[in-house]
């Protein structure tokens, strides 16, 4: 991996994924894209891992794909590269993923985090889709998953100008979980995974599963979805153990089983 790091156990059923091409804003170029795909698939086979932590360090999340990579590409180029396989992997990844983003999140970057479950983010973050200043536009779900997130005016807004918003904006339009401060960010995340991480891991996949199955179905499709997860969540041994260890009043010890 030369583009990012990667620490499948950085704690106890918690991966982390660091992009590292510091000098180049943790540009996405097609390699390091390819790297997250592979570890993302790894990771998410991996039964010790129970929640994957993604980002970019203190200083800045990704300021988008590669410019200079795409700059010459032909419509054909873009075809042929199978640029889609890391972003479906991101995707169909059935544990949850954190992205915990500090400085810009740009572009690619932004679709990168909003591709994610959640999104934790220090102070000094920064979202947008700056594309069209660069005259293209969103083209790994920027107008649909930002829109999906934070609205049409707001959407319009950011795609049509480029324009930035600081967290507190992202945080006020639904786009983001929280902010903390700079030197917190991988604490702050890692407290929020530590939750997720302790709970029953058959239930959040099902759980995950039917939260991202309400962008894709009416109303009545996404309850009837729910309902065949919930009575599946009955299947496990997890079920089991954690309502006994409610009757019983003590913590639960989940296996995933
Ligand atoms: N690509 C390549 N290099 C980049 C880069 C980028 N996106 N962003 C920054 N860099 C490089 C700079 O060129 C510079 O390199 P040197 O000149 O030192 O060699 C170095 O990182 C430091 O950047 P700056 O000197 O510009 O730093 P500043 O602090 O002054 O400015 C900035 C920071 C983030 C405001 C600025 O760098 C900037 O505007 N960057 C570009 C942001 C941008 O336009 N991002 C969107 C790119 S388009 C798709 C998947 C994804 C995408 C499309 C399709 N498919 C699957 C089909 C995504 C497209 C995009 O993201």
């Amino acid at each position: 991996m030369d583009f990012i790091k990667v620490n499948p156990q950085y704690e106890k059923h918690i991966a982390l994924i660091e992009l590292n091409r510091p000098k180049e804003l943790n540009a996405l170029n097609r390699q390091l894209m390819l790297e997250i795909r592979d570890a993302l698939r790894e990771l998410d086979e991996d039964d010790n891992v129970r929640v994957i932590i993604l980002t970019g360090g203190q200083k800045v999340f990704a300021a988008g794909a590669d410019i200079k990579q795409m700059a010459d590409a032909t419509a054909i180029d873009m075809l042929n590269i199978d640029q889609f396989s890391t972003w479906d992997q991101i995707k169909k990844t059935r544990k949850p993923i954190i992205a915990a983003v500090s400085g810009f999140a740009l572009g690619g970057g932004c679709e990168l985090a909003m591709t994610c479950d959640m999104i934790m983010a220090s102070e000094t973050a920064r979202f947008g889709q700056p594309e069209i200043k660069i005259g293209t536009m969103p083209g790994a779900g920027g107008t649909q998953r930002l829109t999906r997130a934070v609205g049409k005016a707001m959407a319009m807004e950011l795609v049509l100008t480029g324009k930035f918003i600081s967290a507190q904006e992202a945080l006020a339009a639904g786009l983001i979980n929280r902010i903390v401060p700079v030197e917190l960010l991988l604490d702050e995340t890692l407290k929020l995974a530590r939750e997720i991480a302790k709970q029953s891991p058959i239930a959040i996949k099902l759980a995950k599963e039917a939260v991202n199955n309400a962008f894709n179905s009416t109303l009545d499709e996404g309850l009837v979805f729910e309902r065949k997860n919930f009575y599946l969540t009955f299947a496990s041994q997890d079920q089991k153990e954690g309502m006994a260890a409610f009757v019983e009043k003590r913590n639960p010890d989940f296996k995933g089983k």
